[in-house]
């Protein structure tokens, strides 16, 4: 081996070492190491946010019970007033059982979400269905802890829709995420499934 092909391999061995380490820390760093089990329970947190009627609302609030949450926004054409249907029915078929339960849809929206308007829309729906609003960076905070994505589409004259993830999160009664909850199924069998919980 002459001076300069040994000059060589001595570069690429130190760029292939380089590179190494840099996709260990960039993977460790976008958690693709963790199993799904563990990022599992990274979803949820702490959060502070306003219910319809102005009062504060946390992840504490949560507790005590299984709890349904639901992220969406008022405006939502489609996905939103179904899957709050889908939720009032299964709190009905609880009977006097939905009182265990907390259901909780937080809005992606709050610049158009106020309590009042929040307030409004849900009176459509159960009456165990909470909203949640709060100030921008509050709305942002509680996306990221249930790795929300909500993003703003612009539908002409100034107006907007949201796309959002329209996942309905399992938390236990201490506050964890079990699981995605399927409402695709019937309430009476969603209702059994939120006893096992309670
Ligand atoms: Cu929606």
């Amino acid at each position: 081996m002459t001076a300069r092909t040994s000059h060589i391999m001595l570069v690429l061995a130190a760029f292939l070492a380089g590179l190494v380490i840099f996709l260990g820390v960039f993977l460790f760093a976008t958690g693709q190491f963790r199993g799904s089990g563990q990022s599992y329970s990274a979803i949820g947190g702490p959060f502070k946010l306003i219910d319809q009627d102005g009062k504060p609302v946390t992840d504490q609030d949560l507790k005590g019970g299984p709890a349904l949450v639901f992220f969406g926004y008022t405006h939502c054409p489609d996905i939103c007033p179904t899957t709050l249907y889908e939720i009032s029915e299964v709190l009905h078929a609880l009977g006097a059982d939905a009182d265990r339960v907390h259901a909780l849809y937080i809005t992606v929206d709050p610049e158009r979400d106020t309590p009042a308007v929040m307030k409004d829309y849900l009176s459509s729906f159960d009456p165990h269905l909470r909203g949640a609003t709060g100030d921008t960076q509050s709305i942002e905070s509680v996306e990221k802890a249930y790795r929300v994505i909500a993003q703003k589409v612009p539908t002409g004259n100034g107006d907007y829709s949201m796309d959002h993830t329209a996942l309905v999160y399992l938390m236990d009664k201490q506050g964890r995420f079990v699981a995605p909850f399927s409402l695709k199924r019937r309430p009476a069998e969603s209702a059994a499934d939120l006893r096992k919980y309670m």
